[in-house]
């Protein structure tokens, strides 16, 4: 293939810089011991562009999904990275160029795609009732075979999904394994209609609630706790106009102000209620939520990082936001909801340093917990360094409990970042599991899969395996035991 030109910009550099070929490899290497309790399999996706944009800027986000697997069975770890294949990679694939345009925003791309369906399924491996399914937040899921990694086609529910979308986040009960999955810009770009849908353990969709967000926010995630849904809705806004004009489809604004929407979880949509908070916050992932009983009221608790202004630079730019990466004030934060007075807003207590790419143990989702897993970039540990979706790569692993504020950290030192962890749960209920991530190494541009205790990140990796390719950073992963990925629904 003739050399690809990318855009001057981080998104494509260093770490950044795509790779776009599909490869696979048994029996990796490994330093230290794979604990004999880790056996499953851990997907990944990844945004890796086939084709150099055709608008004059392009983010990290617009890259084509893949979709990578380690297996780890009996001590052994396979590895296998392909593309999903999405109508969108298929149609730039026979034109042998990219033919859509800007992130986000349809009337942007070449005529000759118009209508054709341009989700790039780049964000979060989906595992749910025996499926894979690669989804990003402007689309449909692609289905995906979990054994094979071919593509299977958009994941529709038998064509029961009124929404036109479905996020990257779902949220599990793990006591009833329910999916609930919403999807923003329902009725389709630019709408302020979001859709809820719960799916039941074995994969039907049981129902489909609709409501209006305040805006049309960037509204990437949001909390599932054991009676509610609740939205976190941040002024990062699309505007069909500017769409239609072929401007940026999302523009951050400081002066608008933040909500949280909260639902009966198999309420209906007209059911929800709107509470009002301060102007120009951010927000991306939530880590957990909670109810707890207090004095006679109930609170609702959401764990989250907010920071003050929108974290992707090219929001920012888009926007006049004036500010780098380390001036943004961020903070994992507790927001508290008192749901005997919702007049009163939230109140926010700190919870630890910023950070993203939050994860619990499955078995805390939704119900008091103790113990949270994120990553951060830490400047003490060194230098911002190119990697992933905001610039600087996270430096440092961390373990929190939210409850007493106790932190643990892994920090990586000057030459490394960290990708999105998962926690793997241990077969013995008394010990805590294990965190598995992705470990970028800058100056031999390489990269390695760590598994670390997650009671105990600051030892470091008990087990190492060496990958001979570097991979683009991550989005986001899934881990799936070896049960579940054996009783698939495709094998
Ligand atoms: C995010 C990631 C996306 C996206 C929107 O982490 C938000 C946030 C990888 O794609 O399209
Ligand atoms: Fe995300």
């Amino acid at each position: 293939m003739e050399k690809r030109k990318w855009p001057d910009s981080f998104d494509f550099q260093g770490f950044n810089e795509p790779i776009g070929e599909e490869w696979s490899a048994t029996d990796l290497p490994v330093e230290g011991e794979i604990p004999a309790g880790i056996e499953g399999a851990f997907f990944r996706a990844l945004a890796d562009p086939a084709f150099p944009p055709i608008v004059e800027k392009d983010t990290y986000l617009s890259g084509d999904g893949m979709v990578a697997r380690f297996l780890i069975r009996g001590g052994k770890v396979d590895f296998a990275l392909k593309y999903v294949d999405t109508k969108r990679h298929q149609a730039e694939a026979a034109a042998g160029r990219a033919l859509f345009g800007a992130y986000h925003n349809p009337y942007t791309d070449d005529p000759t795609v118009k209508g054709v369906d341009r989700t790039t399924a780049n964000t979060t491996p989906i595992w749910h009732a025996g499926r894979l399914m690669l989804s990003k937040e402007d689309g449909h899921s692609y289905e995906v075979n979990p054994h094979t990694l071919e593509t299977i086609g958009s994941f529709t529910y038998d064509g029961e999904l009124r929404t036109l979308t479905t996020s990257a986040h779902p949220r599990f009960d793990p006591a009833t394994g329910e999916m609930f999955i919403h999807g923003y810009e329902a009725a389709g770009p630019a709408t302020c209609d979001v859709a809820l849908c719960v799916v039941d353990k074995g994969g039907k969709l049981v129902s489909e609630e609709w409501f209006q967000a305040p805006y049309c926010a960037m509204l990437h995630d949001f909390v599932l706790t054991q009676n509610w849904a609740v939205f976190p809705v941040f002024p990062t806004i699309a505007d069909l106009d500017r769409m239609k004009a072929g401007g940026p489809a999302w523009v951050h604004h400081q002066d608008v102000p933040s909500w949280v929407g909260i639902m009966p979880r198999y309420g209906k949509g007209s059911e929800i209620q709107w509470l009002k908070g301060p102007n120009g916050l951010s927000g991306y992932h939530m880590m957990n939520g909670y109810e707890e009983e207090v004095d006679g009221t109930t609170l609702l608790h959401i764990d989250q990082n907010v920071m003050e202004t929108n974290i992707f630079p090219f929001i920012r730019d888009a926007s006049g936001i004036d500010a780098s990466p380390a001036d943004i004030r961020a903070a994992l934060v507790r927001w508290t909801i008192d749901l005997n007075d919702l007049d009163a807003g939230w109140t926010e207590k700190p919870l630890g340093p910023p950070g993203d790419m939050s994860r619990t143990a499955m078995k805390d989702q939704g119900r008091p917990y103790e113990i949270g897993y994120y990553a951060c970039y830490d400047p003490k540990v060194g230098p911002p360094l190119i990697h992933s979706v905001v610039g600087a790569g996270f430096n440092t692993l961390i373990r929190i409990n939210v409850q007493t504020g106790e932190l643990a950290a892994l920090a990586l030192g000057p030459d490394r970042s960290i990708n999105e962890p998962v926690h793997i749960a241990s077969p013995d209920p008394q010990h805590e599991g294990w965190l598995a991530a992705v470990v970028d190494t800058h100056s031999t541009m390489s990269s390695e899969l760590w598994i670390v205790e997650a009671g105990h990140p600051a030892r470091g990796a008990v087990a190492k395996v060496r990958l001979p390719r570097r991979l683009r950073p991550q989005i986001h992963g899934t881990w799936v035991s070896l049960a579940e990925f054996e009783n698939s629904v495709r094998k």
